[in-house]
């Protein structure tokens, strides 16, 4: 196995593992080994993540296990962070970001987020819980080029469709594009509710937002 893999697989283990004390050392690693942060995050502790889920679908797993797993990939997160950001050159736009109304998970989002300030673009965080009238007031205020919504529950993706019809419902649909992200996320789904894409990966996403600037 290369270097970069065994580093990979480390970080992935480490969050199967729930091993919170050694992800920030082993997140250190692969960034003086040379491994690009973002690749550090999805290719290793997000791969751990998926695995965490699947465990938790064979009943290996319990809460529990999925909140510690969550706290595990944050503290690495608060290592690769500061890696994922971009230079000072001006803003490329501006984004609304959140994960919607009765959706809990922000590690994906957060890492979208990061990704798009990477590449320069102002981003107004939301945060978690977010409902329609609040992406309406945060829109009204801060007139973003682009409103981006995380959802990872089956349960939570009909709530995009709800903020979309209020962006509709107050004149602000035509201003900006809408992005729709998360593990369920399809383009069907996209174009069903009025989005103007979707993304299952972060990076993916980032590449379509780039794409409208
Ligand atoms: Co939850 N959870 N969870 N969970 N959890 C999932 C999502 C689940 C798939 C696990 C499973 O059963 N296999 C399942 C959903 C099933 C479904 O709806 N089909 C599930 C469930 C059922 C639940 C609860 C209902 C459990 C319960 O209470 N009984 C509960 C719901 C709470 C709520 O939200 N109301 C719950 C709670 C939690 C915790 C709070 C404990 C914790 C979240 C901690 C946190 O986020 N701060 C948690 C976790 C950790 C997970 C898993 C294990 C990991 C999620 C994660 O952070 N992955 C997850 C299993 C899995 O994903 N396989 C699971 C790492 C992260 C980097 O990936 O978030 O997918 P992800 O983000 C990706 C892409 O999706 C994309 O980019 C990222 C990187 O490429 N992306 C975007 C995300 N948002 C984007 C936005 C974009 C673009 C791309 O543009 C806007």
């Amino acid at each position: 196995m290369t270097c970069k893999k065994a580093i990979l697989k480390r970080l992935s283990d480490a969050i199967v593992k729930l091993d919170i004390d050694s992800i920030p050392r082993l997140c250190e690693e692969a960034i003086e080994a040379g491994i690009p942060a973002y690749e550090a995050v999805i290719g290793g502790m997000a791969k751990g993540m998926e695995i965490v889920g699947q465990k938790y679908e064979d009943g290996e797993y319990y809460l529990a296990e999925l909140i510690m797993a969550g706290e595990t990939m944050k503290e690495g997160m608060s290592i690769l962070g500061p890696y994922l950001r971009g230079g000072d050159v001006g803003s490329a736009g501006r984004c609304v970001i959140g994960t919607v109304k009765g959706d809990l998970h922000d590690i994906g989002k957060n890492v979208f987020a990061s990704l798009l300030k990477a590449q320069n673009y102002d981003v107004i965080d939301l945060g978690v819980d977010v409902a329609p009238e609040q992406f309406i007031e945060a829109v009204k205020e801060h007139e973003p080029d682009i409103v981006a919504m995380s959802a990872l529950l089956t349960t939570t993706m009909g709530e995009m469709e709800n903020v979309i019809a209020e962006l509709e419902r107050h004149g602000l649909r035509g201003g900006v594009k809408v992005i729709v992200g998360g593990a369920p996320m399809t383009q069907e789904f996209a174009k069903k509710i009025g989005a103007d894409a979707a993304a299952i990966d972060a990076v993916k996403g980032v590449r379509i937002v780039s794409q409208w600037s």
